[in-house]
């Protein structure tokens, strides 16, 4: 066996690899840019190099830098991962021509699936079906309209250089076909260089199952049970399962049949996936096939209980496959769910942070957590936004699901934006538990997918009170002496007629909170409406009764950003802090800089007067502009930066002398 291999990769994927062979036993080295020189990869593997900045084009992506390093580093093998460079052939052919071994197929078998229309040429000379259609050579005008006659309607015409769905259109009958066909040509010739096309019977309601293979170096080949995939959004899958709700076991053995006489017909090796259409009458097709290890393989590595890793280590090696076809067993359901740092209500535009709140679920024999992240890290714009896969397993698909919405609930993400919420609307969703699975899932039942918030505004603004109030008392009681007469810790709790104010932040609306605190709880009372509240505090988990509801949460206060965490479901607001507790904080007068990165504008001069929440300093970084807004009103008596000056973390930017406080008198 190998004794050392490099990883051409990063993130979960890297990290996954790494466990896997160091569990046999294999020293590992890594590669980074200058964003991931503090990333879990490098940190877990036995040696790193740096390879170049942030972009992948001029760092994971350096085909010829990265095969130095395996040569300087004593590395036998690399490991390319899931994108990157796991499916070029350029790739692929130098680690051959240098003496390293590529873990995956050869690359005559990844050049082989690089075109759709020689791709479905093999495979129908091996014998695998394909959907009714045309991929032939000849793209005369006549040719294809007389095969879109033989083909019926509605059938899609896809380039023959496209993939991931770029480049298809529908047409529902003859009468559009010319002009579809001109428009998709002169698409597909913009987007991909090449006009051509293909022409298939269009499936209106078909699901993404796909079969994962394997072969060895004598040619032997194996599929390990299916993966359903129809959970996507634009061609990115959500929500993953094995096996296939549904599936007959006769279905299941002629498409594995099909799979592994498909990687059979152009020689694979390694770790392979076939994708196939499965129509609602329980036909399937060829779609296309993936020549490397695919994200979603955890699902499979949960039902037949093998380490796909391991397997492809094996086979590099030259080892036969560790499993004939009889001895591949499934037990159970498994499901994976993607999160990405994203917003579902921004239309899932990506997003971008340092992950300050991290905080996942226990893992066992049913749950794992795939990730390469951990609390503090960035989510960067340079790469793939997925921050973690959550994989669950139970011995039904019921129970699975009730996993899964379980352990969303225990993934709890502040700092960045993350489509938890969503996952959790769709794992629990009346139409996925029935497993009414196509690849119009999302579209078709978006309304079920973005539910109205769990907890009313009301509920969640007096659990953020308690949430606060009880944080503070556990800073006060570790920072003052217990003893002393002037601990603050019971300072206004003496003249309990007075309600303290609270004000907090939703959105664009303020809501000011009273609160009194009676002996054993507080009196709430938020607009018109008081509610009785008893809290405890233990790190980040609250024990809440509101008004003789009990309710369990977490949370996360940061600065002035609270953020609450109930049933899959996030609260955020935003807190005025009174002028004292200002003052506590920053005792100086001053500002300081949240991050590391560089003065945009300084909007203020010495001597001017400013007011709370005025902005005086934008910063720039990870390519994002934040303000910085004075805290209370006061006069500006220092500024220590210029425009265009670089700042680290913490640095003091502004000194203010802050106003008379007059908050006492209100407490
Ligand atoms: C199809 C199809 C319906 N009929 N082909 C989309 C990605 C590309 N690789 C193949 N795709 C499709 N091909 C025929 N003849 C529907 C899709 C399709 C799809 C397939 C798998 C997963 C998600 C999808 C989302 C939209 C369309």
């Amino acid at each position: 066996m190998f004794s050392k291999i490099l990883i051409a990769n990063r993130g979960e994927i890297a990290c996954r690899i790494i466990q896997t062979a160091h569990r046999m036993g294999i020293r590992c080295v890594a590669v980074y840019s200058d964003a991931d020189a503090n990333a879990l990869h490098v940190s877990m593997a036995d040696e790193a190099f740096h390879i170049g900045p942030a972009p992948s084009s001029e760092s994971y992506l350096r085909s010829e830098k990265i095969i130095e390093i395996a040569k300087q580093s004593g590395a036998q093998a690399i490991h390319p991962g899931y994108g990157f460079l796991s499916e070029n052939t350029g790739f692929a052919e130098a680690c051959e021509a240098n003496g390293i071994v590529f873990i995956g197929p050869p690359s005559s078998a990844i050049a082989a699936m690089g075109s759709k229309s020689a791709a479905k040429a093999i495979m129908e000379k091996a014998g695998v079906p394909l959907v009714p259609g045309y991929h032939g050579d000849d793209q005369s005008p006549e040719t294809l309209r007389a095969e879109a006659e033989k083909c019926g309607f509605p059938l899609l015409l896809k380039a023959v250089a496209g993939g991931g769905g770029k480049g298809m259109r529908v047409v529902e009958n003859i009468g559009e076909f010319d002009d579809a066909l001109a428009a998709a040509k002169r698409e597909a010739k913009n987007a991909f260089g090449n006009p051509d096309m293909l022409i298939e019977r269009y499936l209106t309601q078909p699901r993404h199952v796909e079969i994962q293979v394997f072969c060895d170096e004598t040619g032997q080949g194996v599929y390990l049970a299916e993966r359903d995939c129809s959970v996507q959004r634009r061609h990115q899958k959500v929500l993953e399962e094995a096996p296939a709700p549904g599936l007959s076991e006769e279905t299941r053995k002629a498409m594995g049949d099909a799979a592994v006489k498909a990687a059979q017909a152009i020689n694979y090796v390694g770790a392979g996936t076939v994708e196939f259409l499965y129509d609602v009458d329980g036909s399937f097709f060829f779609m296309e096939m993936n020549t490397r290890l695919q994200v979603e393989h955890p699902v499979t590595e949960m039902v037949t209980g093998q380490d796909l890793v391991e397997w492809q280590l094996k086979v590099a090696w030259g080892e036969p496959l560790p499993l004939e076809q009889s001895q591949v067993k499934t037990r159970g359901h498994a499901l994976e769910a993607r999160i990405y740092a994203e917003d579902p209500d921004q239309d899932f535009l990506p997003a971008t942070g340092n992950l300050r709140y991290l905080s996942t679920p226990d893992e066992s024999a049913h749950v794992r957590v795939d990730t390469g992240v951990i609390e503090g890290d960035e989510i960067s714009i340079h790469y793939d936004p997925m921050i973690a896969k959550l994989i669950v397993w139970d011995e039904t698909r019921e129970q699975a699901i009730n996993r899964m919405v379980q352990a969303l609930e225990h993934y709890r993400i502040a700092g960045v934006k993350t489509n938890i919420r969503f996952l959790h609307a769709l794992a629990d969703s009346q139409p996925f538990r029935e497993a009414d699975l196509t690849t119009g899932f999302i579209d078709s039942h978006r309304e079920l997918l973005f539910p109205k918030p769990k907890l009313d505004t009301h509920k969640a603004l007096v659990l953020a009170a308690g949430f606060v109030l009880e944080e503070r008392k556990s800073v006060e009681s570790v920072s003052t002496d217990p003893w002393s007469p002037f601990g603050r810790r019971n300072s206004w709790r003496l003249n309990s007629e007075y309600a303290q104010p609270l004000q907090l932040q939703v959105g664009d609306e303020i809501h000011e909170l009273k609160i009194l605190e009676k002996d054993d709880h507080y009196q709430v009372s938020v607009d018109e409406s008081v509610y009785n509240l008893t809290a405890k505090l233990e790190d980040d988990s609250l024990q809440a009764v509101v008004d003789g509801h009990r309710i369990s949460i977490h949370g996360n206060l940061h600065n002035d950003q609270l953020v609450l965490f109930y049933e899959g479901d996030t609260f955020q607001c935003t807190l005025y802090q009174e002028n004292h507790a200002l003052e506590d904080m920053a005792p100086e007068g001053g500002l300081t800089a949240p991050m590391n990165g560089a003065i945009v504008a300084v909007q203020t001069k010495v001597g001017d007067a400013v007011t709370a929440g005025q902005t005086l300093v934008i910063m720039e970084a990870m390519k994002m502009e934040h303000a910085i807004k004075a805290p209370a009103d006061g006069v500006v008596s220092e500024i220590f930066f210029a425009e265009g000056e670089q700042v680290s973390e913490g640095a003091e930017l502004i000194a203010i002398e802050f106003n008379e406080s007059d908050s006492e008198e209100a407490s």
